[in-house]
């Protein structure tokens, strides 16, 4: 084969071959084709994904760090070749960097109670964005109860994007923390992170980036970024539930306390005193999520095997079609109108409501999310109760979108 024809299939995205790697694309829904639109509340799982963990349960489960024997140190082998997975997929300089964590949500809860709660106290400020989920909300707002510290906002404008010269003029060197989302997933807005990053470090603040919605539609570099924390789940990035990541600066992890107590996060442990584990163990007590860990090292396979930048620009054309389709409908109005958006299209229809319309989307086999996308202020901001969101990822196709078009089309009619 000359090298031209080896490189052909990566020249063409071929979206069919991708859905044929996602088993629940071919079933069906109330009889009808699935148009799967909901991959921003979890993505589905290719069968690399099912099968690594399928292998694992089979053949090499046992707990980890624990062991002397063979199956245990197989399996500890495999956990923590699933931390270096991550280390590479993020450009983390050391695996001592990555935790793992239930997900996105606690690994910022983690850093609200061990960073944010020993620290911070009256006169601190953490700086957030309007456009933040509420798992990157209220941690802090419980933190800021628990220290006397406060949580400032930072507003946005109509088209969904952040107000950069509002967020600068709220920064002071009172700000210890900037906490904010690279892609809302209520809006689908890019936030512009190399400048609100740079704001911050003239602060002097420390920056966490909730990269829930990122990783899976962008490459995510931790020390291009140059931040000090970032979190992210497995399940939206084509991973098992159950199982995410809280990537911190080395320096600044060394210097928290642990946040929760038990075996794996200790050295040694009498009545007296106690002394804790390295990292990143400090920091994950109790048995973690072993076959979760080999589910995420194989979805970072895949969609590094796929091409993160190939996806993007396949979801940024079925974005375009989308945004084209949807804008031509009468009484539809898109909710986030940012110049750069990830695959997210928030949108309501005039006189009916977002539920009743996810209803009968859902009766067309067509699967969104229709509420308020645990972003509430968002929805607050842009007065509305709800709205309808359809998402699209890797194997999201041109029959998924038709079919969504056919159903509104189909809503209009029931609703008159
Ligand atoms: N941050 C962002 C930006 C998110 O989109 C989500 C989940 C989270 C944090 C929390 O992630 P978890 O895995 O810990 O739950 N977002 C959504 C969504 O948009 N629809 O369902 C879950």
């Amino acid at each position: 084969m000359n090298a031209a024809a080896r490189s052909a299939p990566l020249q063409r995205y071929d979206v069919a071959r991708i859905r044929a790697d996602f088993p629940v694309l071919s079933t069906t829904v109330r009889g009808k084709r699935l148009a799967f639109l909901d991959t921003a509340a979890s993505a589905q799982r290719p069968l690399a994904v099912i099968e690594a963990v399928d292998r694992y349960e089979r053949s090499s489960h046992a707990n980890v760090h624990r062991g002397v024997y063979q199956l245990s140190q197989k399996a500890t082998d495999a956990f923590e070749g699933a931390r270096t997975r991550v280390q590479r997929f993020l450009n983390a300089a050391s695996e001592r960097e990555c935790i793992f964590t239930r997900g996105t949500t606690e690994a910022i809860n983690l850093v609200a109670q061990s960073w944010a709660r020993s620290r911070l106290g009256p006169g601190d400020e953490i700086l957030i964005t309007w456009m933040e989920h509420h798992a990157n909300i209220v941690p802090w707002q419980m933190v800021c109860q628990q220290t006397g510290a406060t949580l400032k906002v930072a507003p946005i404008d109509r088209n969904g994007e952040l107000r950069l010269d509002a967020f600068e003029a709220l920064l002071s060197p009172r700000t210890r923390l900037v906490a904010f989302t690279l892609v809302s997933n209520a809006l689908g807005t890019v936030l512009p992170a190399a400048r609100i990053i740079a704001a911050a470090r003239r602060a002097g603040a420390l920056v966490l980036v909730d990269a829930a919605q990122a990783v899976p539609h962008q490459k995510v570099d931790v020390q291009a970024l140059d931040c000090d924390f970032l979190a992210f789940s497995a399940h939206k990035l084509y991973g098992p539930t159950g199982i995410g990541v809280l990537w911190g600066r080395e320096a600044v992890l060394r210097d928290m306390p642990p946040w929760q107590g038990g075996g794996d996060m200790i050295l040694t442990v009498s009545f007296e005193c106690t002394t804790y584990n390295t990292l990143p163990y400090k920091f994950e007590a109790g048995t973690p999520n072993i076959s979760g860990a080999i589910g995420l090292a194989a979805a970072i396979d895949y969609l590094e095997g796929l091409g993160i930048e190939r996806v993007h620009a396949h979801e940024q054309a079925l974005l375009r079609q989308a945004t084209a389709a949807l804008t031509a409908i009468p009484g539809l109005t898109i909710v986030g109108q940012a110049a750069h958006k990830a695959a997210v299209i928030s949108f309501t229809l005039d006189g009916v409501h977002p539920h009743d319309l996810g209803t009968i989307l859902d009766a067309e086999g067509v699967a969104v999310r229709a509420g308020h996308h645990c972003a509430m202020p968002v929805m607050e901001f842009f007065d509305v109760a709800a709205t309808v969101r359809a998402s699209f990822g890797c194997y999201s196709d041109e029959a998924d979108l038709a079919q969504l078009v056919a159903a509104l089309g189909h809503a209009r009619e029931v609703f008159g």
